[in-house]
């Protein structure tokens, strides 16, 4: 093999990079030492400097090249409680999904690459404390819910976990810290996702030091590569697995493994499927499932027409009701196909404020909106699977997301959610739970995944259970 020297090596980049109108990169070059200019050229080489002009154009100076399909109409779906007639269809799917996750062929996979700025936490997301009376981390308590699984299942369930270069060597240092939440250590399996560079509204990508290019996480959609490059999907094959449970780094209420779902998405061998709840309005902020070209779609609230989001069914309720809520199963086949075949996921522009060095060297932490960054959504994949099902969940269930400091999705919020879950689970058991005027529970109560992973886990333990009274702290694990 030829081996270029470094002088050689840094003539090549300045070529390639004068050609994209990009060799301001190697400004600083004369003030950097040998290790720093290695680094530099290494980054260098690492973007994808062919698909650099085509991102200006239509990302940075254009508005992006996502279109709105013409015709579109909403998408089928499994409602939460079956009708009459789906009952058995149900029965048989949950059965499969258990015999799946009792063959050891379902991982767990939690995307936490993402910056959390709008919560205004230190450090990776993970690590915030959530449940109400223990105070357990997301990660902790998504953690005891695959335990509790791999108990009821009596099987391994291996867990993945996508960082970003943001936070994955926190991430790994508590994982290292909380001796993996009790889990396995050769299961829980870390790795990061990809990045893009971050743009200038000139076109230029941004220095964020001397030697070191401007670039932030290239979105969730990016775990679909990752999960390929890092090597997961191998280790996967090796293991057997053949289902991932895919779910969102900000939902403690999550079911990490719902055998309703993992059946349905096998059966209908699918290669990616999705939970749905109705949206709480025509506007709330999460994607609306439709059909395009018989193919399941998620279009953006921010994309969908307003005549459209408010449009309504002879019954009241409104024609796009389904929200996208992240929660998917996903076959490994599904994966490694679309990896195979070189996809690519339609890029969304973000603009942000992005610090980044400036011309003499300084840095420039903008207080105002300073560049674009380029992210793929997940959910941009479902149309790529020839088959897809989606699964309704009930919001009060399934879904109460951190993601900001105050107000909607605000920790207070998931807080109250937590506790009116565990009360529900409680009182369908037949357990008296004191409650406010306003009817919500006059007490606090925490269900461990260990003592409960679903509500009907709760019926058999209820001689483990306190009378609960007003004002109560209650603890079940
Ligand atoms: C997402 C969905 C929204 C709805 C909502 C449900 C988009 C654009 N919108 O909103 O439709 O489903 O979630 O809660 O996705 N992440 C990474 N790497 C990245 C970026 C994000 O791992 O590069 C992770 C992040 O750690 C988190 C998740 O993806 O677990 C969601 O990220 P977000 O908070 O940016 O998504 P959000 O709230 O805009």
């Amino acid at each position: 093999m030829e081996v270029m020297d470094l002088q050689q090596w840094h003539q090549e980049a300045k070529k390639r990079l004068h050609k994209i109108g990009q060799e301001h990169l190697l400004r600083f070059w004369d003030e950097l030492n040998d290790i720093q200019k290695t680094d530099l050229l290494c980054q260098i080489d690492r973007l994808e400097l062919e698909r650099i002009p085509e991102w200006v154009d239509n990302y940075v100076h254009g508005e992006g090249t996502i279109e709105i399909p013409q015709d579109f109409e909403p998408a089928p779906y499994y409602p939460a409680q079956p009708p009459l007639e789906r009952k058995e269809e149900y029965e048989r799917a949950h059965i499969a999904g258990e015999k799946l996750l009792r063959e050891g062929k379902v991982a767990g996979f939690v995307v936490a690459g993402g910056q959390g700025t709008r919560l205004g936490f230190d450090g990776p997301k993970g690590n915030f404390p959530i449940s109400p009376i223990k105070k357990k981390t997301l990660f902790q308590i998504f953690a005891e819910g695959l335990l509790a699984a791999r108990n009821r299942f009596q099987a391994e369930i291996p867990w993945y976990i996508m960082t970003s270069p943001l936070n994955n060597e926190e991430t790994i240092e508590l994982f290292e810290k909380n001796e993996y939440y009790g889990l396995p250590r050769e299961d829980v399996l870390i790795f990061q996702q990809g990045t893009n560079p971050n743009f200038a509204f000139d076109g230029r990508i941004f220095l964020s030091g001397k030697h070191t290019i401007a670039k932030s996480p290239d979105g969730h959609g990016g775990s679909l590569k990752a999960l390929y490059t890092s090597g997961a999907v191998s280790d996967m094959r090796d293991r057997g697995i053949e289902q991932i449970s895919y779910w969102q780094v900000d939902n403690p209420l999550i079911h990490v493994m719902d055998p309703l779902f993992i059946g349905l998405h096998a059966q209908a061998e699918s290669g990616m499927s999705s939970k749905t709840l109705k949206k709480s309005g025509p506007l709330e902020k999460v994607g609306n499932f439709c059909m395009v070209d018989g193919r399941i779609t998620v279009i953006e609230y921010s994309d969908l027409p307003d005549e459209q989001a408010y449009r309504k069914k002879p019954d009241g309720s409104l024609v796009f009701e389904l929200g996208s809520i992240a929660i998917h199963m996903i076959s490994v086949a599904f994966v490694e196909k679309l990896n195979r075949h070189g996809f690519a996921l339609p890029i969304h522009k973000a603009v942000k404020k992005i610090p980044y060095l400036d011309e003499e060297g300084n840095v420039i932490e903008p207080d105002k909106p300073s560049g674009v960054k380029l992210e793929t959504f997940v959910f941009d994949a479902l149309p790529m699977s020839k088959k897809s099902i989606i699964l309704e969940t009930i919001r009060s269930q399934e879904f109460a997301p951190v993601k900001n400091a105050t107000g909607t999705d605000s920790a207070e919020v998931t807080h109250h959610m937590m506790i009116d879950r565990a009360a529900d689970w409680l009182q369908r058991a037949g357990i008296t739970v004191p409650r406010t005027k306003d009817g919500k529970p006059d007490c606090v109560i925490e269900i461990a995944p260990s003592f409960a992973l679903y509500p009907d886990d709760v019926k058999s333990k209820i001689d483990q259970v306190p009378p609960i009274l007003p004002g109560n702290w209650v603890y079940l694990a």
